[in-house]
């Protein structure tokens, strides 16, 4: 591959890696930002430089399936930002988790994972990874006895994420990695809800770190793709079995834009983790407000960890209300500006109903065990000024009241 660009000053902060860790600097126009290289192929000078790319024996990009300079340029950023030697991207955080993952398992392995994480890892690990042999065990990741426990002789992986989809429930990373730093058991960490900004699992002790870099990294609700940074070894074999061959490669355009939207991810991280602050102290204020999960609440349990692990409260706030789900619809059904949808990290704010929506690939008992309740709703604050969500979530909140007054 290309090794003509800047290599990453260890020096630099993140707000400047961000825009300058493993940039080109090839373009023969002296482009400011680096060029797309919107291409499926690249050509061969000869057939024996093709046998050669081939067989490894000659730098170069071959097939961008298998890699392609902007997709390159984007691996090199987030391997510096999360610490690692190397990454890879990939088209989805799905496909990232898979391939990360099925990367080191085979039928027979076992596998142990946070019973709180995004639906569709919940499905992923349950569901398909049992399909194929490997079996899943979902645990309470801070009880340190019962980790022990549940570790077998074929255990080969631990999955988690922190802070988790949809509530917040954070993992102490370090205490995981004591449990199994004995064993060959790779311990492979979601980082999407904290951004490497915020939290760099790589020093607790994660050998893998995956993002689903639609949400914070991406920043402009305009992408759907995945990020994994591991070390060289790691993350070659991702490459060179999961990726390579089920194909879950991002496109170079998702690439351009994900080092387009990066370029902001400091001030925007700033600005989300500010609004969601205010948020959380209007929804604390609130007597219809029931419970609220969010990092920055004094009893949350992520203040211990706070400082150390991760150093920012993020911009996803939990909450229940006082009431039963079709309250909870009602309420939803009200928002005037606040955006009714899935995902998260966008500027514009986005609400949803986790039991019938982001996790409603869990079993009712699963979602039950891991704290999901029918009346939770997950709000992803936005960039918007603070005052106007403020005003909307009031308003709603307050339609509600007398709706369920009217009906009392
Ligand atoms: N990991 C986490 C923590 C996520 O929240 C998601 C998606 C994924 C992985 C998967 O990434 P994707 O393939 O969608 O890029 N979370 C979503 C959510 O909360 N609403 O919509 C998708």
């Amino acid at each position: 591959m290309s090794s003509d660009f800047k290599k990453n000053n260890n020096n630099w902060q993140p707000a400047t890696q961000v825009i300058h860790a493993g940039e080109s600097h090839d373009d023969p126009h002296g482009a400011l930002t680096s060029p797309l290289y919107q291409t499926s192929t690249f050509k061969f000078s000869s057939a024996e430089q093709g046998s050669r790319r081939f067989a490894g024996e000659e730098e170069g990009y071959i097939y961008s399936r298998l890699g392609n300079p902007t997709t390159a340029e984007l691996e090199r950023r987030m391997a510096s930002l999360e610490g690692y030697e190397a990454a890879a991207a990939a088209a989805t955080g799905m496909g990232a988790i898979a391939a990360a993952t099925m990367a080191f398992v085979r039928s027979g392995d076992h596998i142990v994972v946070s019973d709180a994480i995004y639906g569709c890892s919940f499905a992923l690990f349950s569901e398909l990874f049992e399909r194929f042999g490997v079996e899943a065990d979902f645990i309470d990741l801070n009880d340190e006895g019962l980790l022990k426990k549940t570790l077998r002789d074929n255990t080969r992986l631990v999955f988690l994420e922190t802070p988790a989809n949809p509530h917040l429930k954070v993992v102490d990373i370090e205490k995981v990695h004591a449990v199994i730093a004995e064993y060959d058991i790779r311990l492979v960490v979601d980082n999407t809800f904290m951004t490497p900004l915020m939290q760099q699992p790589k020093r607790h002790g994660a050998d893998i770190v995956v993002h689903s870099a639609t949400k914070f990294l991406n920043g402009h609700g305009d992408v759907v793709a995945g990020i994994i940074c591991g070390s060289d070894d790691d993350i070659n074999t991702i490459k060179s079995t999961t990726l390579k061959d089920m194909g879950a490669t991002i496109s170079p355009h998702d690439a351009w834009l994900i080092l387009r939207g990066l370029k902001t991810l400091d001030v925007r991280m700033q600005r989300h983790c500010q609004n969601a602050d205010a948020v959380y102290q209007f929804l604390a204020g609130r007597s219809d407000i029931e419970k609220i999960y969010y990092p920055g609440s004094p009893d949350h349990e992520a203040q211990a960890l706070m400082g150390k692990q991760m150093t920012s409260n993020g911009a996803v706030i939990a909450f229940e209300l006082d009431g039963d789900e079709a309250k909870a619809r009602y309420f939803l059904n009200q928002l005037q500006m606040i955006t009714l949808a899935v995902s998260l990290g966008d500027a514009e704010t986005l609400i949803q109903h986790p039991a019938s929506m982001t996790h409603s690939p869990y079993t009712a008992e699963a979602r039950a065990k891991a704290g999901i309740s029918d009346t939770l709703i997950r709000i992803a604050v936005g960039l918007e000024a603070a005052d106007d969500i403020i005003f909307d979530l009031e308003q709603a909140l307050n339609a509600c009241q007398i709706q369920w007054q009217q009906s009392a």
